[in-house]
């Protein structure tokens, strides 16, 4: 009896759950409806069956529960009960997936004219690519790739040239357009996935994959890695911005065309020498670094992490913060690299200074600090000398205080809090694994024990 009245109560509770849970489809932004209800029917039809079944076993346990004068009737076979089960079970299975093949057709034919753009995926990262003017994408190849040529661009493929590439997660699409988006992996398995847009594929290394959607309201949507591919796959996010016509093209001229970022002049140090006078009042006159003044030791460091901090300073993504007593000072200093060139020229110049590692002033478990920073090297290396394939800068030999100020900045908010800073949330996300100071102390003094000799 107490089994058929739990019985009951599931049934009543599950279908109670399913009408008021909080936790139902994001309001859709595409023209994906059928998957919505793909996904209903599919409810109903197993909604039903749950029903049913828990129903007739409630009841089965009543009505045949046990009695000493009863004694239980022995058949076998019954023809008719197992065709009814039969077709009953074939019809619910085809409702099931019939409708599923029908959207599925429509999901990979894709309508003339959608317009097509390129998402590339990397751990732990998405970047993407338009085709440009003449409305074709230029080839690619991995042996292209490298830290002046992300995407891999074919330099003699004419069609590249006016590429508009996008290096960094936020994608714009205009409203009422279908969009193919064709899905590139750099490395492992990837997932591109818009919930709101009801579009998710994987992205597989060494083929081109794609997918189609509409979208149909204005807004930002999120994007998601649905694949399972390394230690922060998790922190791989992106944006899709959907945006009026006009706010779109807007958005496509701020960007670049591979022509702007291919043949730029070569980086003059000896220039890039005057500029730095000014970076020395803090930085020190060897860009070692002065505690006092919170600048941190920046000789040594890739010339790629420099170009991206100080574009990021630039233009307010970061040192923007209010309760950020040093991010500020740096961010007022880069009105004075004018434009990219003096950007380059000044990097080239501290890449010519001495790398000597910095004094150690942090204390710590650099034992128990070893074991956290295992998940560290995924992105900074096993040396903690960056990784330029993950944006991990090179930490080891580097101001010790500067880490652990930075780590602290990523857990209260103070640095990864701009909306185009992706590589600052990643690390945000990646800071809440150092529950306290004393995670943060031991982690940094284990890499102090990487500082590389001189
Ligand atoms: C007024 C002092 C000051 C001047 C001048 C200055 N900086 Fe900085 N810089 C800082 C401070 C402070 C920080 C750290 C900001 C923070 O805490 O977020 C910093 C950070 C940086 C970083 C980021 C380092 C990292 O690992 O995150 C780079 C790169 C950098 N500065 C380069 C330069 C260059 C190149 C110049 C000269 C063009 C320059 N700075 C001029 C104070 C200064
Ligand atoms: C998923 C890759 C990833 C992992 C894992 C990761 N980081 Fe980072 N880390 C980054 C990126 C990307 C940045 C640059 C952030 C930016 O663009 O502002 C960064 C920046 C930093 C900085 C600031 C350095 C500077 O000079 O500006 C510190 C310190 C740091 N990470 C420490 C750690 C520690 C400690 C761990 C392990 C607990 C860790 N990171 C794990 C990707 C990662
Ligand atoms: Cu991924």
């Amino acid at each position: 009896m107490l089994i058929a009245v739990v019985l009951v109560l599931l049934v009543v509770g599950s279908i109670l759950f399913h009408f008021l849970s909080p936790w139902w489809l994001t309001p859709i932004a595409s023209n994906w409806v059928e998957v919505d209800n793909t996904i209903t029917i599919t409810f109903w039809v197993t909604g039903f069956v749950f029903v049913a079944v828990n129903l007739f076993l409630a009841y089965v346990c009543v009505r045949y529960r046990y009695r000493a004068d009863r004694k239980a009737h022995y058949q076998p076979e019954s023809k008719r009960l197992e065709w009814g089960l039969t077709w009953l079970t074939a019809i619910g299975v085809c409702a099931m997936l019939a409708p599923g093949l029908l959207v599925w057709g429509n999901f990979v034919n894709v309508p003339d004219e959608a317009h097509e753009i390129e998402a590339v995926a990397e751990q732990f990262r998405w970047s993407f690519r338009l085709p440009g003017e003449d409305e074709t994408f230029g080839k690619t190849d991995v042996s292209h790739m490298g830290v002046e040529n992300p995407f891999g661009m074919d330099p003699s493929d004419p069609y590249g040239a006016d590429d508009v590439l996008i290096n960094n997660g936020e994608l714009h699409l205009p409203l009422h357009e279908p969009v193919k988006v064709l899905l590139r992996s750099k490395d492992v398995l990837h997932n591109f996935a818009v919930p709101q847009m009801r579009v998710k594929m994987d992205m597989v290394p060494g083929m081109v994959t794609y997918l189609w959607f509409e979208p149909i309201r204005i807004g930002e949507f999120e994007i998601l890695c649905e694949e399972l591919c390394g230690i922060a796959h998790y922190a791989m996010r992106g944006r899709v911005v959907v945006d009026e016509a006009e706010d779109y093209q807007t958005w496509v001229d701020q960007q670049v065309t591979y022509e702007e970022t291919a043949n730029l002049p070569a980086a003059n140090p000896i220039v890039g020498q005057a500029l730095y006078g000014l970076c020395a009042a803090c930085h020190g006159p060897d860009g070692q670094g002065n505690q006092q003044l919170g600048s941190p030791k920046i000789s040594g460091q890739s010339a790629w992490y420099m170009q991206l901090q100080i574009n990021n300073f630039k233009q307010g993504i970061r040192g923007t913060q209010e309760g950020d007593v040093f991010g500020p000072q740096m961010a007022a200093m880069m009105a004075t690299l004018t434009d990219d060139n003096s950007v380059r020229n000044v990097i080239s110049h501290v890449q010519d200074l001495p790398d000597r590692p910095a004094p150690q002033t942090v204390e710590g478990d650099a034992e128990r600090g070893g074991w956290l920073y295992t998940t560290c090297a995924a992105c900074h290396g096993l040396d903690a000398m960056g990784i330029w394939q993950q944006k991990g800068p090179r930490l080891a030999g580097m101001s010790d205080w500067y880490m652990v100020s930075q780590l602290q900045h990523f857990k209260n908010g103070l640095r990864g809090y701009h909306p185009l800073d992706f590589g600052g949330d990643q690390m945000t996300q990646l800071s809440i694994m150092l529950t306290d100071d004393r995670d943060i102390r031991d982690v940094v003094s284990y890499i102090n024990t990487l500082a590389p000799s001189e």
